[in-house]
C-alpha cells in the first residue's frame, strides 16, 4: 500500500515536474516573457511612468487652480476618467480639485470632456490637446467636477 501510494506521488510528481517544465520552456526562448511584460505595461496604463507629482508633463491632462496655468496642480495620468472631483485636492494642497480648476493644459494625446457635474452630467465641453484658459472654459471655469477621455 504505501509503495503504491509513494509511486503514485512520484507519478504526480514526475507529471507536475513535466507539465511545468512544457509551461516554461517557451519562456526560456523569451516570447513569452516579452508578452508578459507587454501586458504589464498595458494593463498599467504607464501610470507608473508619469508621475502625479504636480508638474504638468507630457502625455497628462493637467488642471490649474489659477488662470494662465498658475496656482495648484493637478496632472491626471493618461486617459484618466474621474467621474466625480469631490474629495480630490490639488496635488500638495489643501484646496479641493472640485470647481476650482480655472485653467486647462492637455498634454495627453487624448481627448477629454469636462462636465460642471459629476458622473459626466451637466454642461460640458469637448478638451482637444493644448492650453484652454479661463476665458475659454466660459461657465466651466472654477466648476469642474468630472472628466472623461473620449478618445485619442
Ligand atoms: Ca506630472
Ligand atoms: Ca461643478
Amino acid at each position: 500500500m504505501f509503495k503504491r501510494t509513494a509511486l503514485t506521488g512520484l507519478l504526480v510528481a514526475v507529471v507536475s515536474l513535466g507539465l511545468s517544465e512544457v509551461a516554461y520552456a517557451p519562456v526560456i526562448n523569451g516570447t513569452p516573457a516579452a508578452d508578459e511584460l507587454q501586458g504589464t505595461l498595458q494593463d498599467d496604463q504607464m501610470l507608473s511612468y508619469v508621475p502625479k507629482n504636480g508638474v504638468c508633463e507630457e502625455e497628462e491632462l493637467c488642471l490649474f487652480s489659477r488662470d494662465n496655468f498658475r496656482g495648484d496642480v493637478y496632472d491626471f495620468a493618461p486617459c484618466e476618467n474621474v467621474p466625480s472631483f469631490f474629495g480630490i485636492r490639488f496635488i500638495n494642497s489643501a484646496r479641493s480639485l472640485n470647481n476650482n480648476a480655472e485653467s486647462v493644459w492637455n498634454r495627453s494625446g487624448y481627448i477629454y470632456e469636462i462636465y460642471d457635474l459629476s458622473n459626466y452630467r451637466g454642461q460640458s465641453m469637448e478638451i482637444l490637446g493644448g492650453r484652454i484658459n479661463e476665458d475659454d472654459l466660459g461657465a466651466l471655469a472654477d466648476d469642474i467636477s468630472s472628466h472623461q477621455c473620449t478618445g485619442n
